[in-house]
């Protein structure tokens, strides 16, 4: 008997950001045929009642969860890539001797783009491998401008403060530019960037957002890139949650009474957080900028938020509780696509900006670290849904932009162009650019 099913092994590392793309990725090959294995470290388990189809394996890479949350991605990446190796290798052999017996081939090893030393194995054991990028084409872009300055004796990009564009990488400038300042950092980029998986690289972006960066990125890098994204939506139709964080779904019924586009959503996603300080002054800032909002304050940022709360001006208390709406984590999707949300505060993380743009809501933007950067200056500068300000955190700074973005004519403006990309998108996932690019995807697989 010949093969029957070709079967994907998925590798994500341990970040909620770079899970939940390669689970929405492991859908979409699944709607196309694709049998699916998902090797996942033990503490990092998303739930199987939603997958019901998928395989789940738990991967003990000698890590723990409270490492992982140490914030340190650099360490976290150069550690998670000599320990990952050996696990992997037991797995990707175990999965080959099954295949075997049940009539399967393994037809790809997918893994994360940060786990670059997954390509050694998958080539070692002769199995055709693609890596996801879940950031930007644009800043996988950087790291090459990059690693091209470092070889060839250029000036490297040192100076975060400077507003100067980067000649090789407008309009970016250098302050826009995630650091790469430390040698570990150096080292991580120069790998990551050094591996050519043989089947390429899935990019999560749309070919209208970054037609330039994905066609000079195929230029260096010399191997298919597959911009199939947003994953998000394409992966839709399965709406389960791989979200590890219980959704707060009370601000959905908050939102239906709220008028259209009235309300300003306020997240900066999963990792980066304000301190208390800077939290009263968005507090402040919210009530006197007298708009609605839906703000996300995660469990941990501060340590009891009533009481917190409690010690705010009677004022700001009132406006809070008469405009306001605060939840520990939102189901961010559903909000965004709300009809009373009109304007998204956000720290511009990939997975937030893509979903924002899919929904047609301009952004307030405010980097943090990483790709959050050029995320926003792409958003700022080339699709002009973005709304760049002093990103001081004082009241009257947060107050300023709030009513710009969202009573202003500027900011009606971003509104009329994300629609516009809205569409864009929508027509590419249809049967546009992320359509074809998907094809192209399957059938270079089953070759
Ligand atoms: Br907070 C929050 N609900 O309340 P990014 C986040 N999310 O669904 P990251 C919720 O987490 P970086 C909440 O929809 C997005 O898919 C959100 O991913 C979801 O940022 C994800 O935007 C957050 O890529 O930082 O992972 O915090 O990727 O920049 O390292």
């Amino acid at each position: 008997m010949g093969i029957q099913r070709h079967r994907l092994v998925l590798i994500p590392p341990p970040f909620q950001g770079h899970l939940t793309p390669m689970l929405q990725l492991a859908t979409i090959l699944h709607s196309r045929g694709f049998f699916i294995t998902v090797a996942h470290a033990h503490f990092n388990s998303p739930d199987p009642s939603n997958h019901p189809n998928f395989c789940f394996l738990p991967l003990f890479y000698g890590l723990s969860d409270t490492q992982i949350s140490s914030k340190n991605v650099v360490d976290i990446t150069a550690t998670l890539n000599k320990k990952c190796v050996s696990p992997i290798k037991e797995v990707l052999v175990d999965q080959i001797e099954k295949a075997n017996i049940n009539h399967e081939k393994i037809a790809c090893v997918i893994y994360d783009g940060l786990m670059y030393s997954i390509d050694s194995v998958a080539r070692e054991l002769k199995l055709p491998s693609i890596a996801l990028r879940t950031t930007s084409a644009t800043n996988f872009l950087t790291y090459h401008a990059f690693v091209q300055r470092q070889t060839s004796g250029c000036l490297p990009f040192q100076d975060s403060m400077s507003l100067d564009l980067v000649p090789e990488l407008e309009p970016l400038r250098f302050k826009d530019l995630p650091m790469f300042n430390s040698g570990d950092m150096q080292k991580q980029v120069a790998k990551t960037i050094a591996v050519r998986p043989s089947l390429g690289v899935i990019c999560n972006t749309v070919e209208c957002l970054e037609e330039e960066s994905l066609y000079r990125l195929h230029q260096v890098y010399k191997v298919s890139f597959f911009p199939i994204g947003p994953l998000h939506m394409i992966a839709e139709e399965d709406s389960s949650s791989s979200s590890f964080v219980e959704e707060d779904y009370s601000c959905i019924g908050w939102l239906k009474n709220q008028p259209r586009k009235s309300v300003l959503y306020v997240s900066l996603g999963s990792i980066a957080s304000w301190e208390e300080k800077e939290l009263t002054e968005v507090a402040w800032g919210l009530a006197n900028s007298k708009q609605r909002f839906l703000w996300v304050i995660r469990p941990g940022t501060i340590s009891d938020v009533s009481e917190w709360l409690q010690s705010l001006p009677k004022h700001v208390r009132e406006a809070i509780a008469e405009k306001g709406c605060i939840v520990k984590w939102a189901p961010q999707g559903e909000v965004l696509a709300h009809q009373g949300v009109g304007g998204f505060w956000s720290h511009c993380g990939w997975n937030s900006t893509l979903e924002s743009l899919c929904e047609g809501v301009p952004i307030m933007c405010q980097p943090h670290f990483g790709d959050q950067r050029v995320n926003a200056r792409l958003l700022s500068h080339v699709w002009k849904v973005g709304l760049e300000w002093s990103n001081v955190m004082e009241r009257d700074e947060i107050e300023g932009a709030v009513r710009r973005l969202m009573v202003n004519p500027e900011g009606k403006e971003m509104r009329q162009k994300a629609l516009k990309l809205k569409n864009e998108i929508k027509i590419a996932v249809k049967d546009g650019s992320s359509y074809d690019a998907l094809n192209r995807l399957v059938k270079s697989i089953l070759s």
